[in-house]
């Protein structure tokens, strides 16, 4: 995920930039075995939608706008830095137009209120290391591993970033429609990267590009995917993108860390220190997670780091926000 300060992504949607799906499609596939899965896409660093990744989820189905709305519409909810209840939110977005987008992007992120209904994690985003008790929290800054957004016809996240200290990214669609556009990795030269946090572009409206002030960008080569209920979608490691909801949905954004990706992500956390101006805690973090990685590459043969409850706590009776209707 992005880890945002604070994105004003309820602009107006505009025209879709032209040359703007210039690569192959995105592959669409069912029935895919962890190690095909692993061979074809992890390994290649290749994004694939699961047609039928949701299907053991509680929450797919029964999560709509509708059901939010109903059942838990007083909640507050943050949306682009303002607060507003759901049952507020939720109406805009569906009142909402590609020209008069609603809030967003507003985001459950207490992951412990809903995480049995997301449960098992997904067969094919394990390992993951997140939650392993030799990996500091701190190394993550805080980020969210877990969110679900909520958004309307026209919301976007329209600035391209790659998913915060190179994890992979996955997209859960658990309600309406999200296209993602995929920009290539090895485009940096083109995207206009901001010097302080190089994971994201400094251009926003990657849709309607400012191609004046943006040159470049006119030669980055894209494809867009429309990722639909049930589904969901892989994004390696380091694939630049943005995101339009193209009718009220629902997904969850999960970020996956595991041997693959994990040099990447020692890089990062370790720029990241050298940026905040504290070498020191750069070599050390960097030396302490360098070694890590390999015992935890062992760890993972015996079964490690693959907790199906996403390693998140909770209480009896906590975790899911299906309770039943008063009288029901
Ligand atoms: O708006 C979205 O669904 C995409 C958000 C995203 O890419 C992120 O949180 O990293
Ligand atoms: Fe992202």
């Amino acid at each position: 995920m992005a880890n945002l300060d604070v994105v004003d992504a309820s602009k107006p949607n505009a025209a879709t930039r032209s040359g703007a799906d210039d690569l192959p499609p995105v592959d669409r596939v069912e029935g895919l075995s962890v190690d095909e899965f692993v061979a074809r896409y992890r390994l290649p660093r290749r994004p694939v939608v699961l047609v039928d990744a949701l299907k053991r989820w509680p929450a797919n189905g029964p999560y709509t706008p509708e059901f939010f709305a109903r059942e838990h519409g007083r909640r507050e909810i943050s949306c682009g830095g303002k607060s507003y209840l759901l049952a507020e939110a939720l109406a805009l977005q569906e009142q909402a137009t590609d020209g008069r987008p609603g809030p967003y992007p507003c985001m459950l992120k207490e992951a412990r209120d809903f995480i049995r209904d997301i449960m098992p994690r997904l067969p094919w985003a394990l390992p993951n290391r997140h939650t392993h008790p030799l990996v500091p929290e701190l190394v993550f800054n805080a980020i969210s591993h877990i969110d679900i957004f909520f958004g309307g016809t026209g919301n976007q996240f329209p600035f391209p970033h790659y998913d915060y200290l190179r994890m992979h990214g996955w997209v859960a669609q658990l309600h309406g429609d999200k296209e993602m556009t995929l920009y290539e990795p090895g485009q940096e030269h083109l995207m206009y990267v901001d010097p302080q946090r190089p994971w994201r572009s400094v251009m926003e409206y990657a849709d309607q590009p400012d191609y004046e002030r943006y040159p470049l960008f006119r030669q980055v080569r894209s494809r867009k995917v429309v990722v639909r209920a049930g589904e969901a979608l892989f994004i390696p490691c380091g694939t630049w993108h943005t995101a339009r909801c193209l009718n009220p949905g629902i997904s969850v954004l999960f970020d996956q860390l595991e041997a693959s990706n994990w040099r990447e992500f020692v890089g990062e956390v370790v720029a990241m220190r050298k940026r905040a101006r504290q070498p020191v805690k750069a070599v050390a973090i960097g030396a302490y997670l360098r070694l890590l990685g390999p015992l935890l590459g062992i760890a993972e043969r015996f079964g490690a780091n693959r907790r199906a409850d996403w390693g998140v706590p909770t209480a009896a009776g906590e975790g899911t926000m299906l309770r039943k209707t008063q009288g029901a």
